[in-house]
């Protein structure tokens, strides 16, 4: 008897043991959070937007990436575009097929990247859903009134829900082969303080712009079942106005979705006009996001920067790097190296390879690698 209750008690204490060793692990979502707040301590990590689709010369060739070919390694950062998924379309708005995009995106997570997710849809109200010359019908056709039209009341409503069903159904599509949900940052509505989408700030209201912000968050992350888990467990909610240089708190908080609804605060910033404007402006703007951030608990990051053709390499490790240097970003993903404009390095370009790799060789920078040991 004694024996016996000897062996039950060790078998209780056993089972304690293997229940406090076996805690499930982390959702997705908090383990990304956790991940870029590590990463953060150790560098500002670099992103290229569409990088194993095309580059310089070249589209839709099975492991290129123009970043590779120019330093040796992967961006730590892939960001990829939805603009075209509302509409059931099997291509978005640049060309790329989205089955091969579902492809990469789970490819660039298993192979220990971070994905990062922009939507340029359509204009709900004046989309015909026949070929339109552009901008018609599209995210540049900056409409007033829009937002306004697709709210609860509004008579694109209807239409609008249809179009999230589209991209729900495309993220939640986003698993690898064991179902895992692949976690990504997603940042619709972005560059809202600039005139030129249909959801800048002068054809909306700051409250309008709140509420098609918590629509589309809400619709994309409702549970539709029990065994549903929607798409609570693996999306990071960014909020990335654009470059203002001179933007006061009150006015970002103005039009912030809220601490509840965001992750992380994007800053898209590009070189434009001079240099000494872009430096001086991103500094400002940084200046003024990083210590909302910090105040918030939340991450940041340069959500698109970069510098139209890259007209002096040097751009690299003189203009960008020691911005990155004095500020805690996550990360600075630039924009896509399409064939009438580019903003990542050029492998071809003796220039651009010396200076993008002095910037990928500094110590700030992280890239794949630098992410995955
Ligand atoms: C813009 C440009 C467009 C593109 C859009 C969405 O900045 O690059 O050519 O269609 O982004 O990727």
């Amino acid at each position: 008897m004694k024996h016996a209750t000897h062996i039950a008690l060790f078998a209780v204490l056993f089972g304690l043991v293997l229940t406090a060793c076996h805690k499930p692990d982390p959702m997705p979502r908090e383990a990304l959070i956790q991940r870029l707040q590590d990463l953060q301590q150790r560098g500002c990590m670099f992103g290229h937007q569409d990088d194993p689709f095309y580059g310089i010369g070249w589209a839709y060739e099975p492991n290129r990436s123009d970043v590779l070919e120019t330093c040796g390694d992967y961006p730590a950062v892939m960001g990829f575009e939805l603009g075209g998924i509302e509409m059931g379309d099997a291509k978005n708005l640049d060309s790329v097929p989205f089955d091969l995009m579902r492809r990469e995106i789970i490819a660039h997570h298993l192979r220990g990247g971070i994905v990062t997710i922009s939507w340029h849809p359509r204009n709900p109200l004046t989309d015909t859903e026949e070929p339109q010359e552009w901008p018609a019908g599209s995210a540049w056709e900056a409409t007033d009134g829009t937002v306004a039209a697709i709210l609860p009341g509004g008579e694109k409503y209807e239409l609008f829900l249809g179009w999230l069903e589209r991209v729900r159904v495309f993220l939640l599509s986003l698993r690898t082969e064991n179902g895992e949900p692949v976690p990504f940052i997603f940042r619709p509505w972005h560059e809202n303080n600039g005139a030129w989408f249909w959801w800048g700030d002068t054809h909306c209201t700051p409250e309008e712009y709140r509420a098609l912000y918590a629509l589309t968050q809400d619709y994309l992350t409702a549970k539709r079942s029990n065994s549903d888990s929607g798409l609570t467990s693996n999306v990071l909610w960014s909020y990335s106005p654009n470059l203002d240089g001179n933007m006061p708190e009150e006015k970002f908080l103005q039009w912030y979705p809220g601490d509840e609804r965001i992750d992380l605060i994007g800053l898209d910033a590009y070189e434009w006009g001079t240099e000494e404007d872009f430096v001086r402006q991103t500094r400002a703007d940084l200046g003024v996001l990083c210590h909302f951030a910090a105040q918030h608990h939340k991450l940041i990051a340069l959500t698109e920067c970069g510098f139209a053709n890259v007209p002096d390499a040097s751009w690299w490790d003189r203009v960008l790097l020691p911005i990155l240097c004095d500020y805690p970003v996550s990360y600075a993903l630039v924009w896509r190296n399409a064939e009438h404009e580019f903003f990542g390095p050029v492998p071809s370009n003796p220039e651009s390879v010396t200076h993008f790799r002095a910037f990928h060789d500094a110590p700030r920078t992280l890239f794949l690698k630098d992410i995955t040991k």
